[in-house]
Protein backbone atom coordinates (compact mmCIF):
# COMPACT_ATOMS: atom_id res chain seq x y z
CA UNK A 1 0.00 0.00 0.00
CA UNK A 2 0.99 3.53 -0.35
CA UNK A 3 0.53 6.30 1.63
CA UNK A 4 1.16 9.65 1.59
CA UNK A 5 1.57 12.14 4.48
CA UNK A 6 -0.13 15.47 4.79
CA UNK A 7 -0.66 18.26 6.86
CA UNK A 8 -3.41 20.97 6.78
CA UNK A 9 -2.36 24.78 5.67
CA UNK A 10 -1.57 26.97 8.76
CA UNK A 11 -4.08 29.76 9.04
CA UNK A 12 -0.51 31.88 9.54
CA UNK A 13 1.33 30.49 6.41
CA UNK A 14 1.52 34.55 4.95
CA UNK A 15 4.24 34.51 7.99
CA UNK A 16 5.87 31.64 6.23
CA UNK A 17 10.03 31.77 5.23
CA UNK A 18 11.01 33.03 1.70
CA UNK A 19 13.80 32.58 0.07
CA UNK A 20 13.46 33.50 -4.08
CA UNK A 21 10.31 35.19 -3.60
CA UNK A 22 8.95 38.41 -2.74
CA UNK A 23 6.32 38.06 0.06
CA UNK A 24 2.85 38.78 -1.22
CA UNK A 25 -0.66 38.09 0.03
CA UNK A 26 -2.06 34.60 0.32
CA UNK A 27 -5.40 33.68 1.04
CA UNK A 28 -5.80 30.76 3.55
CA UNK A 29 -9.34 29.59 2.25
CA UNK A 30 -7.89 29.60 -1.43
CA UNK A 31 -4.78 27.88 -0.18
CA UNK A 32 -6.52 25.35 1.56
CA UNK A 33 -9.20 24.52 -1.49
CA UNK A 34 -5.82 23.61 -3.44
CA UNK A 35 -4.78 21.77 -0.65
CA UNK A 36 -7.58 19.35 -0.20
CA UNK A 37 -7.79 19.05 -4.09
CA UNK A 38 -4.43 18.06 -4.50
CA UNK A 39 -5.33 15.71 -1.10
CA UNK A 40 -7.99 14.50 -3.58
CA UNK A 41 -5.14 13.63 -6.53
CA UNK A 42 -3.20 11.56 -4.53
CA UNK A 43 -6.51 9.62 -3.37
CA UNK A 44 -7.28 9.10 -6.48
CA UNK A 45 -3.65 7.75 -7.81
CA UNK A 46 -4.16 5.05 -4.94
CA UNK A 47 -2.13 6.89 -1.96
CA UNK A 48 -4.21 6.05 1.36
CA UNK A 49 -3.65 10.10 2.63
CA UNK A 50 -3.14 10.38 6.26
CA UNK A 51 -3.76 14.45 6.34
CA UNK A 52 -2.37 15.44 9.70
CA UNK A 53 -4.07 18.53 11.28
CA UNK A 54 -3.15 22.21 10.92
CA UNK A 55 -0.20 23.65 13.09
CA UNK A 56 -1.21 27.14 13.20
CA UNK A 57 2.01 28.53 15.11
CA UNK A 58 4.00 26.76 12.40
CA UNK A 59 3.30 28.67 9.13
CA UNK A 60 5.47 26.66 6.39
CA UNK A 61 3.76 23.09 7.96
CA UNK A 62 1.97 21.99 5.41
CA UNK A 63 5.17 21.48 3.43
CA UNK A 64 5.58 18.57 5.07
CA UNK A 65 8.39 16.79 2.74
CA UNK A 66 10.98 19.11 4.20
CA UNK A 67 11.20 17.50 7.40
CA UNK A 68 11.61 13.98 6.89
CA UNK A 69 13.22 11.62 3.66
CA UNK A 70 11.11 8.50 3.93
CA UNK A 71 13.47 5.46 3.06
CA UNK A 72 12.26 1.46 2.67
CA UNK A 73 14.67 1.18 5.63
CA UNK A 74 13.79 4.04 8.01
CA UNK A 75 12.57 7.50 8.21
CA UNK A 76 15.62 10.26 8.16
CA UNK A 77 13.60 12.93 9.91
CA UNK A 78 15.47 16.46 9.08
CA UNK A 79 17.44 19.47 10.65
CA UNK A 80 15.28 22.42 8.32
CA UNK A 81 17.76 25.19 7.97
CA UNK A 82 15.24 27.34 8.47
CA UNK A 83 15.00 27.61 12.54
CA UNK A 84 11.70 28.52 12.32
CA UNK A 85 10.82 25.09 11.08
CA UNK A 86 12.34 22.86 13.66
CA UNK A 87 9.32 22.59 15.52
CA UNK A 88 7.88 20.94 12.49
CA UNK A 89 10.16 18.02 13.21
CA UNK A 90 8.10 16.05 15.99
CA UNK A 91 4.93 15.88 14.78
CA UNK A 92 5.65 14.16 12.08
CA UNK A 93 8.57 11.98 14.01
CA UNK A 94 4.84 10.87 15.62
CA UNK A 95 3.73 10.22 12.77
CA UNK A 96 6.20 8.39 10.83
CA UNK A 97 7.13 6.46 13.87
CA UNK A 98 4.39 3.88 13.23
CA UNK A 99 5.88 2.87 9.88
CA UNK A 100 9.69 3.18 9.97
CA UNK A 101 12.75 3.17 12.27
CA UNK A 102 13.49 6.80 12.82
CA UNK A 103 17.02 8.39 12.40
CA UNK A 104 17.76 12.07 12.47
CA UNK A 105 19.89 15.10 11.45
CA UNK A 106 21.60 16.13 14.87
CA UNK A 107 23.24 20.20 14.80
CA UNK A 108 25.16 21.50 13.62
CA UNK A 109 23.99 19.36 10.58
CA UNK A 110 21.03 20.94 8.64
CA UNK A 111 19.01 19.34 5.77
CA UNK A 112 16.01 19.98 4.16
CA UNK A 113 13.73 17.09 2.77
CA UNK A 114 13.54 19.57 -0.60
CA UNK A 115 17.02 19.10 -1.05
CA UNK A 116 16.91 15.33 -1.37
CA UNK A 117 16.49 13.35 -4.31
CA UNK A 118 16.25 9.54 -4.58
CA UNK A 119 16.83 7.42 -7.37
CA UNK A 120 16.61 4.79 -6.07
CA UNK A 121 19.41 3.43 -4.63
CA UNK A 122 21.32 6.96 -5.46
CA UNK A 123 20.70 9.77 -3.10
CA UNK A 124 21.62 13.20 -4.41
CA UNK A 125 21.36 16.22 -1.65
CA UNK A 126 21.42 19.74 -2.85
CA UNK A 127 24.25 21.71 -1.01
CA UNK A 128 22.01 24.89 -0.47
CA UNK A 129 21.12 27.83 1.97
CA UNK A 130 18.97 25.16 3.62
CA UNK A 131 21.32 22.36 3.86
CA UNK A 132 24.97 22.29 4.91
CA UNK A 133 27.82 20.10 4.45
CA UNK A 134 27.53 18.61 7.48
CA UNK A 135 23.58 17.98 7.01
CA UNK A 136 24.81 15.97 3.89
CA UNK A 137 27.52 14.12 5.95
CA UNK A 138 25.18 13.05 8.21
CA UNK A 139 22.92 11.55 5.00
CA UNK A 140 25.78 9.61 4.04
CA UNK A 141 26.69 8.03 7.52
CA UNK A 142 23.46 7.32 8.06
CA UNK A 143 22.67 5.11 4.86
CA UNK A 144 26.16 4.10 4.02
CA UNK A 145 25.12 0.35 5.44
CA UNK A 146 22.03 0.26 3.53
CA UNK A 147 24.11 0.55 -0.02
CA UNK A 148 23.04 3.99 -0.78
CA UNK A 149 25.29 6.18 -2.76
CA UNK A 150 24.89 9.99 -1.51
CA UNK A 151 26.05 12.87 -3.87
CA UNK A 152 26.43 16.36 -3.02
CA UNK A 153 25.11 18.88 -5.84
CA UNK A 154 25.73 22.74 -5.43
CA UNK A 155 22.50 24.67 -5.67
CA UNK A 156 22.70 27.98 -5.32
CA UNK A 157 20.11 29.74 -7.56
CA UNK A 158 16.89 28.46 -6.16
CA UNK A 159 15.17 27.32 -2.64
CA UNK A 160 16.30 23.99 -3.59
CA UNK A 161 17.44 20.94 -5.43
CA UNK A 162 14.00 19.89 -6.07
CA UNK A 163 13.03 23.29 -7.48
CA UNK A 164 15.61 22.47 -10.54
CA UNK A 165 15.06 18.81 -10.99
CA UNK A 166 12.02 16.38 -10.57
CA UNK A 167 11.47 12.62 -11.41
CA UNK A 168 8.94 12.07 -14.01
CA UNK A 169 9.51 8.42 -15.02
CA UNK A 170 11.60 5.81 -14.04
CA UNK A 171 14.84 6.77 -16.74
CA UNK A 172 13.85 10.73 -16.94
CA UNK A 173 14.43 14.28 -15.27
CA UNK A 174 12.76 17.14 -15.46
CA UNK A 175 15.64 19.99 -15.54
CA UNK A 176 16.42 23.12 -15.41
CA UNK A 177 19.96 23.21 -16.42
CA UNK A 178 20.59 26.94 -15.64
CA UNK A 179 19.98 26.34 -12.47
CA UNK A 180 21.74 23.52 -11.72
CA UNK A 181 24.40 21.19 -12.95
CA UNK A 182 23.10 18.00 -14.71
CA UNK A 183 26.15 16.02 -15.37
CA UNK A 184 25.69 14.55 -11.89
CA UNK A 185 22.46 12.25 -12.51
CA UNK A 186 24.81 10.37 -14.78
CA UNK A 187 22.64 8.58 -17.76
CA UNK A 188 18.92 9.62 -17.14
CA UNK A 189 17.30 11.22 -19.94
CA UNK A 190 16.71 14.62 -19.46
CA UNK A 191 13.55 16.71 -20.36
CA UNK A 192 14.10 20.52 -20.05
CA UNK A 193 11.62 23.25 -18.42
CA UNK A 194 10.35 25.57 -20.98
CA UNK A 195 12.96 28.33 -20.77
CA UNK A 196 9.62 30.86 -19.88
CA UNK A 197 8.92 28.67 -16.85
CA UNK A 198 12.23 28.24 -15.03
CA UNK A 199 10.45 27.33 -11.82
CA UNK A 200 8.78 24.18 -13.43
CA UNK A 201 10.88 21.21 -12.76
CA UNK A 202 9.14 20.63 -9.61
CA UNK A 203 7.21 17.45 -10.15
CA UNK A 204 6.33 14.41 -7.75
CA UNK A 205 6.31 11.16 -9.09
CA UNK A 206 3.37 8.47 -8.08
CA UNK A 207 3.47 5.01 -9.91
CA UNK A 208 3.37 5.85 -13.11
CA UNK A 209 2.21 8.98 -13.04
CA UNK A 210 3.51 12.48 -12.17
CA UNK A 211 1.49 15.46 -10.23
CA UNK A 212 2.30 18.50 -11.78
CA UNK A 213 1.64 22.07 -11.39
CA UNK A 214 -1.06 23.11 -14.46
CA UNK A 215 0.29 26.63 -14.51
CA UNK A 216 3.54 25.33 -16.41
CA UNK A 217 1.43 24.82 -19.70
CA UNK A 218 4.02 24.93 -22.08
CA UNK A 219 6.52 22.36 -19.88
CA UNK A 220 3.00 20.00 -19.08
CA UNK A 221 2.79 19.86 -23.08
CA UNK A 222 6.19 19.27 -23.48
CA UNK A 223 5.82 16.27 -20.91
CA UNK A 224 2.50 14.83 -22.49
CA UNK A 225 4.26 14.83 -26.07
CA UNK A 226 7.10 13.00 -24.61
CA UNK A 227 4.47 10.45 -23.60
CA UNK A 228 4.65 11.12 -19.40
CA UNK A 229 1.18 10.82 -17.72
CA UNK A 230 0.68 13.66 -15.80
CA UNK A 231 -1.76 15.14 -13.51
CA UNK A 232 -2.09 18.46 -13.43
CA UNK A 233 -2.97 20.48 -10.18
CA UNK A 234 -3.65 24.20 -8.98
CA UNK A 235 -1.16 25.23 -7.12
CA UNK A 236 -1.20 28.96 -6.93
CA UNK A 237 -2.05 29.93 -3.87
CA UNK A 238 0.75 27.90 -2.05
CA UNK A 239 3.34 28.90 -4.78
CA UNK A 240 3.30 32.34 -3.06
CA UNK A 241 5.36 30.66 0.09
CA UNK A 242 7.37 29.30 -2.31
CA UNK A 243 5.59 25.47 -2.35
CA UNK A 244 5.46 23.21 -4.91
CA UNK A 245 4.04 19.46 -5.54
CA UNK A 246 6.77 17.48 -3.77
CA UNK A 247 6.74 19.51 -0.40
CA UNK A 248 3.56 18.89 0.64
CA UNK A 249 3.33 15.25 1.12
CA UNK A 250 5.55 12.37 1.99
CA UNK A 251 4.59 9.32 0.12
CA UNK A 252 5.97 5.85 1.10
CA UNK A 253 5.18 2.43 0.63
CA UNK A 254 3.95 0.02 3.69
C1 LIG B 1 10.16 27.50 3.12
O1 LIG B 1 10.78 28.48 2.70
O2 LIG B 1 10.70 26.68 3.85
C2 LIG B 1 8.72 27.35 2.70
N1 LIG B 1 8.11 28.65 2.62
C3 LIG B 1 8.61 26.64 1.39
C4 LIG B 1 9.13 25.25 1.45
C5 LIG B 1 8.96 24.53 0.17
N2 LIG B 1 9.49 23.23 0.31
C6 LIG B 1 9.81 22.44 -0.71
O3 LIG B 1 9.68 22.79 -1.86
N3 LIG B 1 10.29 21.23 -0.43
Amino acid sequence: MRVAITRGVSPNIERCELTCLEREAISVDAAREEHSRYERCLADLGCEVRSLPPEPELPDSVFVEDTAVVFDELALLTRPGAESRRPEIPGIAEALSRDRPLARIAGPGTLDGGDVLVLDRKVFVGRSTRTNDEGVKQVRDILAPFGYAVTAVPVSRCLHLKSAVGRVAQDTLLINRSWIDGTAFGSMRFIDVEPSEPRAAGALLIADTVVYPERFKRTLEKLLRAGIRAAPVKLSELAKAEGGVTCCSLVFEV
